[in-house]
């Protein structure tokens, strides 16, 4: 099997931590190289965007990337993207059920989220976290997840190991960075895209249509008053008309 060349060139294990972005991002400040790993079977503080908090205890893949790229730090949140298109295309891969992506990037196996992704940014280095659920059962998810929440293991109807989860992520992942072609290949998989959805941020919400990307990332919507307004990842939360994805 492919390994990956530089996605992984590091890997520090840790059996807990508080966040594995917090670590990454602590490493990155003492130099940490392009492609540096931070795992931790379990999380105490795990960290969604927004902050929102990530459910991780053990039995999922909570993993950040430190990420050096040689690119205008104006594309780095487009990093996020091509994350989502590669931990989608593993999570199919590894369960054998069909994975999508909702935007920006989490990623949805029957509408239910499998994995999220939280990009952050420390000085010139972006820090990716990628969180995936492999082998819960839906009684590992706290009551408010359950009907949200799946892991690859439910999904496939079979044992996934988070190790395999690992190998084929950062192989996906660098092969998406170093060509930095996903963009195609996110709008193929995105159920948000010519979809109704509700937008909301911290001064209210709308309904509307999503049209299309723009090559930021952005997500163009059309409000009910015909108005295209430009969506970006970070503030707002976005639901479908009727329910999640
Ligand atoms: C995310 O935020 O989806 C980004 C999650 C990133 C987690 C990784 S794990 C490794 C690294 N270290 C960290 O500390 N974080 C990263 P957001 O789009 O804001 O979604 C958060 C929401 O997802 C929560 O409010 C819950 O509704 C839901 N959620 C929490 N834990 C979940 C889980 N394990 N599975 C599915 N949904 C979950």
């Amino acid at each position: 099997m492919r390994v990956a060349k530089w996605a992984g060139c590091q890997i520090r294990r840790m059996a807990e931590v508080g966040s594995t972005n917090r670590e990454a991002r602590e490493w990155a400040l003492e130099g940490a190289p392009h492609g540096a790993v931070v795992v931790a079977a379990r999380q105490t503080q795990g960290r969604g965007r927004l902050q929102r908090k990530w459910h991780a205890p053990e039995g999922g893949l909570w993993l950040s990337i430190v990420l050096r790229p040689k690119m205008e730090a104006a594309l780095f949140p487009l990093l996020s993207f091509a994350a989502a298109v590669a931990v989608r295309e593993a999570c199919e891969a590894m369960s054998g059920a069909k994975a999508r992506i909702k935007w920006p990037n989490d990623v949805v196996i029957t509408g239910r989220k499998v994995s999220g992704i939280l990009l952050e940014k420390e000085g010139s280095a972006a820090i990716l976290g990628i969180g995936v659920n492999v082998c819960q059962c839906e009684t590992h998810f706290p009551e408010e997840l359950r009907e949200r929440a799946i892991s690859l293991s439910m999904a496939g109807g079979r044992q996934v190991s988070i190790d395999a989860v690992e190998k084929a992520l950062l192989l996906a992942l660098e092969r998406r960075i170093d060509a930095w072609d996903f963009v195609e290949e996110y709008a193929e998989y995105c159920v948000t895209l010519r979809s109704p959805v509700c937008v909301s941020d911290a001064n209210g919400s709308f309904s509307g249509f999503a049209e299309r990307l723009d090559p930021d990332g952005a997500l163009v919507v059309q409000d009910e008053q015909g108005v295209c307004r430009r969506v970006l990842a970070g503030d707002v939360s976005i639901r479908g008309r009727d329910g999640y994805v």
